[in-house]
């Protein structure tokens, strides 16, 4: 079957990243989890973004026999020991993006060191197939949130080699540096290579 006609389900409720992995993986037909399974909420009790990654995808393929595709990601900040890692959407008690920035901003008040990165891990399920890819994309923290794009930490993180925050950037600029390009380019080449 050609390319263009293949369908994907991606196995996550935040339409930040079905945007985002739209706006990648173009002549893919990406649709949501939601059209298939009423309130998918998998537990995402892994320890890792890996682990978190694979039981979306798999609690998503019991439902679907269209390729599968799920995303775990966060940012990790290297002076907080990683924090807040696969903890990053809930990592203040309220959960929303602007009271985890807050507590981000708290924790590090005092640190020198405010570099983080950006990660994701990226499981496609195919069939048998499991395929499993990384991305990261390196920067820091800066002291107070600047500009309304994109979602998350966004705001508070600047790549290394720019000055603009994420949230700063024009969408498509954000989508070609950030850890999900990265995981999803690897993906691609898999499913480029791939006779499903
Ligand atoms: P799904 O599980 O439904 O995919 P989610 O938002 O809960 O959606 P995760 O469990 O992967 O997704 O948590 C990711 C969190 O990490 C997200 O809520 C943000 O706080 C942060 N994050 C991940 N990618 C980000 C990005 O590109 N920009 C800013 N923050 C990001």
């Amino acid at each position: 079957m050609p390319l263009e006609n293949r369908v994907i389900v991606v196995a996550t409720n935040n339409e930040h990243k079905l945007r985002e992995i739209r706006e990648i993986l173009i002549g893919f037909e990406i649709l949501p989890a939601k059209e298939f399974v009423k309130d998918f909420k998998p537990n995402e009790a892994g320890n890792s973004f890996c682990e978190n990654a694979l039981i979306k995808a798999r609690a998503l393929k019991k439902y679907v026999d269209y390729p599968v595709l799920a995303d775990d990601s966060g940012l990790e900040v290297f002076s907080l020991n990683g924090e807040p890692g696969i903890y990053s959407s809930r990592y203040s008690a309220e959960g929303t993006d602007r009271a985890n920035v807050e507590k981000l901003l708290n924790r590090l008040k005092g640190k020198k060191d405010r570099s983080a990165r950006f990660v994701c891990c990226m499981v496609l399920i195919v069939g048998e197939r499991v395929i499993q890819k990384e991305g990261y994309v390196h920067g820091r923290i800066i002291y107070a949130p600047r500009g309304n794009n994109g979602f998350g930490y966004d705001p508070v993180f600047i790549p290394d080699g720019f000055e603009l925050t994420f949230a700063e950037m024009e969408p498509s600029l954000k989508n070609k540096l950030s850890h999900r390009r990265k995981a999803l380019e690897k993906i691609k080449a898999e499913l480029e290579a791939m006779d499903v």
